[in-house]
């Protein structure tokens, strides 16, 4: 096992590291911008460093500043939580290029995952099923014209370097296709700096779910059940619960299975989340792979007993999948996550500022996963997620009934968070029917408009 690592995040992700570390005895160093010196992940650590300028790509995201607090400091490998650095293969190269263990999947699996019309290529030829779509790049229009032909309108363009939702475009017939690839391919060069298409057929109402899995450096993967992450805003999740009642034993054993399989084949390794859409008909697609610790890997743990984050550190430092999982695994209960954002719950503004009065809601099935406190100040320079609150009952009833109370007993003063939100949405019938697919929010922030 490690001595020491080092944790190249902040936040609440930052301290969730820290925690499996202790439990682990592993020493940890926290990096830190000027902007974050009063930060709890500073605090928790057994050693901290200031690596930069408030602005992430000055501080958390300048490799060089990085590495060199990691040389300083003499760890043995890094963790770079989720975001940030997480899930680029330049530096997971340059970590293993200066002796330093990245606690991720190589870069080669990192940087396939990236190219998501070659990451979608490979699931297919492993049997994992994907919708209908193009075969590679699309390089001009009338590509693109053939292709949409062959699969049916409505179609969408998606650009391979992108990625949680930026630069789609849905088509919804031959007149619009000259256009809209145009403007998808202009939007992609100058946002991800390569321009290429790929295609799909455009399912109108989907649900988002997602498979988490784990693999050994010995060409084990397992896959340890799914997560429904639906209810989101303008591709920023808001809740996510663990299972989905839209999968039953048999579905989720048989993607599980060609999940296992194709992984293996590809040598993932650690941990990892397939995305899917779920079509009308309940049959899933793959859409893409995330190659990181996802923030909603919580609600797995709930209904799992695994702690994910030792498990990656465990794993990186040699261990095989028998040894990070004695058992066998079984999915118990339900548990439900809501995202606390600092943020106004209406206009989904950032809410910057100091922390006045902070008081979590526990007791029995109740965990939150914070690196906020009274007095704190939230800075306006980072993404705006301040907490996750997370229950856990026998079954989607209770993790709903305890939910709704936690979120009745968790006061956030000075800021703006969006408790209030979800407040509402736990009272939802539709919600608390399950009853919700990727729109859920649009229909809901309409029918709320005067509340
Ligand atoms: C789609 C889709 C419908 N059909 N692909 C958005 C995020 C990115 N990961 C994939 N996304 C979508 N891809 C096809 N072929 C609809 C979405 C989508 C979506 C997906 C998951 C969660 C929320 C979403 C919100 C709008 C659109």
């Amino acid at each position: 096992m490690f001595k020491k690592i080092m944790i190249a995040n902040r936040g609440e992700i930052a301290l969730r590291v820290i925690c499996a570390c202790k439990e682990l005895g592993v020493k940890t160093v926290a990096v830190y911008s000027e902007a974050d010196r009063n930060s709890l992940h500073v605090r928790f650590a057994d050693e901290a460093i200031c690596i930069g300028p408030p602005r992430s790509a000055e501080s958390y995201l300048n490799i060089p500043a990085v590495i060199s607090a990691a040389e300083i400091t003499n760890v043995e490998a890094i963790h770079p939580g989720y975001g940030l650095l997480s899930e680029n293969a330049n530096f997971a190269e340059v970590c293993e290029t200066s002796g330093l263990k990245f606690i991720g999947p190589p870069p080669h699996v990192t940087r396939l995952m990236g190219e998501k019309e070659k990451a979608r290529m490979a699931m297919k030829k492993a049997g994992v099923p994907i919708l209908p779509g193009s075969e590679g790049v699309i390089q001009t229009e009338e590509e693109g014209l053939e292709w949409a032909e062959q699969v049916g309108y409505p179609v969408i363009l998606k650009a391979s370097a992108g990625g949680g939702g930026r630069g789609m475009r849905v088509i919804r017939s031959a007149e619009d296709l000259p256009n809209l690839f145009q403007a998808a391919h202009s939007e992609a060069a100058a946002a991800f700096g390569n321009g290429d298409l790929y295609m799909e057929k455009f399912i109108e109402c989907p649900r988002h779910i997602e498979f988490q899995v784990l693999g050994d450096g010995y060409g084990k993967v397992v896959s340890i059940g799914e997560r429904e992450c639906s209810i989101q805003r303008r591709h920023q999740k808001l809740i996510e619960e663990a299972p989905s009642t839209k999968i039953d034993e048999k579905l989720r054993k048989q993607i599980g299975a060609k999940l296992e399989s194709c992984l293996s084949e590809i040598g993932y390794v650690n941990a990892g989340t397939i995305e899917f859409l779920m079509d009308e008909e309940g049959k899933l697609h793959f859409i893409e792979m995330n190659t990181r610790i996802q923030v909603e890997h919580p609600v797995t743990e709930m209904v799992t007993g695994l702690d994910l984050v030792k498990s990656q550190i465990l794993i990186a430092a040699g261990a095989s999948l028998g040894e990070v999982i004695d058992r066998k695994i079984e999915i118990s209960g339900h548990s439900i996550e809501c995202r606390i954002n600092a943020e106004h719950p209406e206009k989904f503004t950032p809410s910057a500022g100091r922390i006045t009065t902070f008081h979590t809601p526990g007791g029995t099935g109740v965990r939150v996963d914070t690196a906020a406190y009274a007095e704190g100040v939230i800075p306006p320079y980072y993404d705006s997620l301040i907490a996750k609150l997370i229950t856990h009952g026998k079954d989607r009833q209770e993790a709903v009934s305890r939910m709704s109370r936690a979120l009745e007993m968790f006061i956030v003063e000075g800021i703006h968070t969006t408790i209030p939100l979800h407040r509402r949405i736990m009272q939802n019938e539709d919600f608390r029917e399950a009853k919700f697919d990727t729109k859920f929010m649009e229909r809901f922030l309409q029918q709320n408009k005067n509340h």
